[in-house]
């Protein structure tokens, strides 16, 4: 069966609504299609420990359209073949009877990898392998973590075309645009922990949390030698997401990749991005470039320069 690059985005969509909330699992989207190409089954995997897409995607088509024959299952991760904590994919596709089966990236997890052909092949069911670069994305994170044991990390920062972090009192609240600020805000919907230095908590006091659509499971993660935080801070305040202390970028990753966290944003400050640079623990660097100059005069005199109407430009660097 052929697939519109149409269809193939709108399936790894679908997929991203589940970013943020599966972890220890990557996030997956899956359509059933009649055999005129109509689509009667969408599916995402939600959560662990709940439905995977596949799954999900069936229950929508036998709901919907259960007069209807399906003729193919598109997937954007390999199906899993072994069960875990809900069964194997592979198994629901056969009491399904689901004729054919396309993926778009197999599965980093070296106990599905590759299995999945062979075990639907015993059942007259034909599995192919499609590669599309966005789906890989989707699972680039969680590919990380089952190789290595560590957590994906993207450490963000707002510099000014004098490659400033912060002005000349250690402020850094004014470098990037509101827009921007907005923009990467979105980006903690879609992680599962936000990370920074003690320092940014001292100075910025800030809430770490999404800005758009609230993350339950977003954890929040200060990364502090000493320990001394404000206890008043509103990480440990708010009453909203949880908050964990770490003494080292290190050991701090260490842990999270232990307990399953995909993907970590670090955003900031300077000391804990040079450590995680340091210690080669840093998969991405996104930057947002602003067009401003703070120069070597302090805030209060004449510190930041605006641009006029030029706006902040995203920079991303995979290391
Ligand atoms: C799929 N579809 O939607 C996902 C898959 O513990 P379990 O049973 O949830 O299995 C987790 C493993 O299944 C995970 O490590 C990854 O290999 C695969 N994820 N597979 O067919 C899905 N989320
Ligand atoms: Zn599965």
């Amino acid at each position: 069966m052929e697939f519109s690059t149409a269809t193939l985005k709108a399936l790894v969509d679908l997929a991203r609504q589940g970013e943020g909330h599966t972890r220890p699992n990557p996030p997956v989207g899956a359509f059933v299609f009649a055999r005129d190409g109509r689509i009667i089954g969408r599916g995402w995997h939600h959560k662990a420990g709940e439905n995977h897409a596949e799954v999900e995607a069936i229950a929508d088509w036998k709901k919907h359209h259960p007069r209807t024959k399906a003729h193919a299952l598109l997937v954007t991760l390999e199906p899993c073949s072994r069960p875990g904590r809900v069964g194997a994919c592979t198994e629901a596709i056969i009491r399904a009877q689901i004729p054919r089966v396309t993926y778009l990236c197999p599965d980093p997890n070296p106990k599905n990898r590759g299995r999945a052909q062979a075990a639907l092949a015993d059942y007259g069911i034909a599995c192919e392998y499609l590669p599309y670069e966005p789906a890989a994305d989707l699972v680039r994170a969680f590919a990380k973590r089952v190789k290595t044991g560590l957590p994906y990390v993207t450490v963000k920062l707002a510099m000014t075309l004098d490659g400033k972090i912060a002005d000349n009192w250690g402020e850094a609240k004014w470098i990037s645009s509101a827009a921007s600020r907005q923009k990467t805000g979105e980006l903690r919907e879609r992680v599962d922990a936000i990370m920074v230095g003690a320092g940014t908590v001292r100075k910025d006091n800030p809430s770490l949390l999404a800005h758009g659509r609230p993350n339950p499971d977003l954890v929040r993660v200060v990364v502090s030698r000493s320990g001394q935080l404000p206890e008043n801070a509103q990480i440990f305040t708010d009453g909203k997401n949880e908050t964990l202390v770490f003494g080292n970028p290190h050991t701090a990753l260490a842990e999270l990749g232990r307990r399953g966290f995909n993907h970590v944003l670090c955003e900031g400050g300077k000391v804990l991005a040079a450590s995680l640079a340091e210690l080669g623990l840093v998969d991405e660097w996104l930057t947002v470039l602003c067009p401003k100059v703070i120069g070597e005069r302090h805030v209060g005199e004449a510190a930041v320069f605006g641009g006029g109407k030029l706006e902040d430009v995203f920079v991303c660097l995979r290391a």
